[in-house]
């Protein structure tokens, strides 16, 4: 039986990802790829949409596979590449904007929030159009399956529109995705500012825990991480978001419940659990660290491996393109 296609991916935004970007994405990435054919890009051209140094950006985008794959992404299993690699994503998105409501593309909550943040001279096109972009990604692929954070759960709404819209028109064309969103528990917050999700942009890097830091500076983070005066160790977001948010990342990365951490520091004080989510983050970020560091190391090879994946994801890529092209009635080359 074929296994059901998955699609995701990631920004290249940042030398490392953040622990939010490990315990939402690649963690469950590197389970879901043993039962989908999974498609994993580093989505560079996403990363375009906001202003990245010419000089630093080639290195983040290699980085960024390096730590797919230190964290078990198998370059064998899946389907890993660049997606500036696969020209069909920027060609599929033409088509795509062209049946894309102005209106509709301008209610994203995301791109809403970026250019209020950013102001409207410094709000590209290319961040608008951000979401047909990601639509492209997916139903290149016939994607069934998108593992996403929650907050990319109105993107994969649009695709499916978009798919919808598409195969209504012109014929079925795209298979519709469906959004699998980890719950609540998957979210993680900064560690100074545990109402804000931890992001690769955050203003400041006190509160953000990189994959490739060095366990010093990690466990120092999580040492000074905000939480309240009370000094009892419960899980309550609106009430203690800094412990809560603690608690999560203890839970996702032990594979433990959140009530039976809860009930083993009963009666401590922060610091112990303080102490024992440094270990913990520390031991889980240290092979990964090793092994990025030893991808990066030969950068050549590394290139090959992911020039061999975009062979294997243009391939895919090219048939659904024809098809689109053929459906809104293009001429094909002779
Ligand atoms: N804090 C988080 N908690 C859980 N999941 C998270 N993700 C990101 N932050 C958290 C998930 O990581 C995947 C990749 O995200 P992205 O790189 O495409 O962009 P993002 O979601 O905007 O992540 P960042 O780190 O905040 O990047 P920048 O700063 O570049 O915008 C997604 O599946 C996301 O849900």
């Amino acid at each position: 039986m074929t296994k059901p296609r998955l699609y995701s991916g990631m920004q290249p935004s940042a030398d490392s990802l953040q622990l939010g970007n490990y315990v939402g994405a690649l963690k469950p990435w590197k389970a879901l790829q043993e039962e989908h054919d999974a498609f994993f890009s580093v989505v560079d051209l996403h990363a375009l949409t906001v202003p990245q140094d010419p000089a630093t950006l080639r290195e983040k985008i290699r980085r960024t596979a390096a730590q797919y794959i230190a964290a078990g992404i198998s370059p064998e299993k899946s389907t890993l590449y660049v997606q500036s690699h696969v020209p069909a994503h920027t060609e599929l998105a033409w088509i795509l904007n062209t049946i894309t409501g102005f209106g509709e593309a301008g209610r994203m909550t995301q791109f809403k929030d970026k250019s209020s943040r950013q102001g409207a001279d410094a709000t590209s096109v290319g961040l608008f159009a951000y979401p047909v972009l990601m639509a492209a990604d997916i139903l290149l692929y016939q994607t069934e399956v998108v593992p996403v954070g929650d907050d990319q759960r109105q993107h994969v709404e649009l695709t499916r529109d978009l798919a919808e819209r598409f195969n209504s028109r012109f014929g079925k064309t795209f298979t519709i995705p469906k959004a699998l969103i980890g719950g609540d528990d998957a979210r993680i917050y900064d560690l100074q500012n545990p109402t804000s999700k931890m992001s690769k942009s955050a203003e400041s890097m006190a509160g953000v825990i990189w994959v490739l830091d060095e366990p010093a500076v990690s466990a120092k983070k999580i040492m000074r991480a905000v939480t309240d005066d009370e000094g009892v160790v419960a899980y309550d977001r609106e009430k203690k978001p800094g412990v809560s948010n603690l608690l999560s990342i203890y839970s996702s990365l032990s594979g433990r419940a959140i009530p039976e951490i809860v009930a083993e520091y009963e009666g401590q004080g922060y610091g112990s659990l303080k102490k024992n989510l440094a270990e913990l983050v520390v031991a889980e970020f240290g092979p990964v660290r090793e092994r990025a560091h030893e991808l990066m190391a030969d950068p050549a090879e590394l290139d090959r491996l992911l020039s061999r994946n975009a062979d294997r994801a243009n391939e895919a890529a090219q048939t659904t393109l024809a098809a689109a092209y053929d459906a809104v009635g293009l001429l094909r080359r002779g």
